[in-house]
C-alpha cells in the first residue's frame, strides 16, 4: 500500500471504533462481536474509495470520515453473513477465526444486523450535518439501501449462492459479481462523490470507474483464492473449487486479463477529471498489484 493510500486507510481505522457502542456495554456479546468484524485487519480499499473521492471534489470533513466508516460497517456487515455455515461455511477471515467461529452464529447474525444499522443511522447523520445543495439525505440513504438490496448485494449473493453450475456463462457471472462486489464499491464512490456536492455529471464518472474496479477487484479475489495461500490472503482459499468463477470459465490468464482490462477502463473514465484524480488512478495499481 502506497503511503497515501495507508494514511487514509489509518484514519479509517482510528474512527472505526469509536463509532461502535463500546464492547461492555450490554448485550456486551453483540457488541464485542460487532467490534471484532469491524476492525480486525482489513484492506479499507471501500471507505478510502469514499474519502478520495469526496476529497476530489473538495471535501475533507470529520462528517465524510464517518460516512466512509458506514460503508466499511456495511462491508463487515456482509463479510459475517459470508463466512456463515449456510453461505461459504467459512473458518478464516483476516487472519482470524470468522465471528460466528468466535462468538457463535446466533452473535455473529445480531452483530452483522447491528453494523448494517448503525451504517444506515451514519449515513443519515452525516448527510444532515453536511447539508448540501445537490443531494439529500433521502438520497444518500435510499443510495445507499439500494446498494444492498436484493438488486444490490443481496441479488449478487443470492444468484452466486443458487445458480447451478450448468447455468453459468460470463454474463450470469458479471451480474454476480458486479452485484455481490461491485455495488458497494460504487455506493462508497458515489456517496463520497454526494459528500462533497459534485455535480451529477462528476458523479456519473466515479461510478463508472468505480464500477470497473469493484469488478476487477472481485476477480483478483478469485484469482487469490487459487493463487495464494490461506497464510497470504488471511482467509480460507480454494473456497471456489464447487463454484463457477471468471478463473474457471477464462483460466488464470483470461481471468487476469479481463481484470486489467476493467483497471484500464476505470483509468480511462477518470481522463475527463485530469490530474486531481491521480489518487483514484493510484487506487487501480494497488488492486493491480494485491496479493490478500
Ligand atoms: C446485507 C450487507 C448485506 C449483505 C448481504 C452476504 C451478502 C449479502 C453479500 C456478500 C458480499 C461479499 C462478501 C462479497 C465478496 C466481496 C469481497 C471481494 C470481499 C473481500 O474484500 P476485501 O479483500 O476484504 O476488501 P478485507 O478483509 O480487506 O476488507
Amino acid at each position: 500500500m502506497t503511503a497515501g493510500l495507508a494514511g487514509l486507510a489509518a484514519r479509517v481505522d482510528r474512527r472505526l471504533p469509536e463509532l461502535l457502542p463500546h464492547p461492555a456495554e450490554r448485550p456486551a456479546a453483540v457488541h464485542e462481536a460487532m467490534l471484532y468484524a469491524l476492525t480486525g485487519p482489513g484492506k479499507r480499499v471501500r471507505p478510502v474509495l469514499t474519502l478520495m473521492v469526496a476529497e476530489l471534489f473538495g471535501e475533507r470533513s470529520a462528517t465524510v470520515l464517518d460516512l466512509a466508516c458506514s460503508i466499511e460497517m456495511v462491508h463487515a456487515c456482509s463479510l459475517i453473513l459470508d463466512d456463515l455455515p449456510s453461505m461459504d461455511d467459512a473458518a478464516l477471515r483476516r487472519g482470524r477465526p470468522t465471528a460466528h467461529r468466535a462468538y457463535g452464529e446466533a452473535v455473529a447474525l445480531l452483530a452483522s444486523l447491528g453494523l448494517l444499522n448503525r451504517a444506515y443511522a451514519l449515513v443519515a447523520e452525516a448527510a444532515h450535518r453536511l447539508s448540501l445543495r445537490r443531494y439529500t439525505t433521502e438520497d444518500m440513504v435510499h443510495h445507499l439501501a439500494a446498494a444492498i438490496g436484493s438488486d444490490g448485494l443481496i441479488g449478487g449473493q443470492a444468484l452466486d449462492l443458487l445458480s447451478r453450475p450448468e447455468e453459468m456463462n460470463l454474463d450470469l457471472l458479471e451480474y454476480i459479481h458486479s452485484h455481490k462486489t461491485g455495488a458497494l464499491f460504487m455506493a462508497a464512490a458515489e456517496l463520497g462523490a454526494m459528500a462533497a456536492d459534485a455535480r451529477r455529471k462528476d458523479l456519473e464518472i466515479v461510478a463508472r470507474y468505480a464500477k470497473n474496479l469493484g469488478l476487477a477487484f472481485q476477480i483478483a479475489d478469485d484469482l487469490l483464492d487459487v493463487l495464494a495461500t490461506a497464510e497470504e490472503t488471511g482467509k480460507d482459499t480454494g473456497k471456489d473449487t464447487k463454484k463457477v468463477t471468471f478463473v474457471k470459465l477464462l483460466g488464470v490468464a483470461g481471468a487476469q486479463a479481463l481484470a486489467e482490462e476493467l483497471l484500464g477502463f476505470a483509468v480511462t473514465s477518470l481522463d475527463p477529471l485530469g490530474k486531481k484524480a491521480d489518487p483514484l488512478r493510484e487506487l487501480v495499481r494497488f488492486v493491480s498489484r494485491r496479493s490478500r
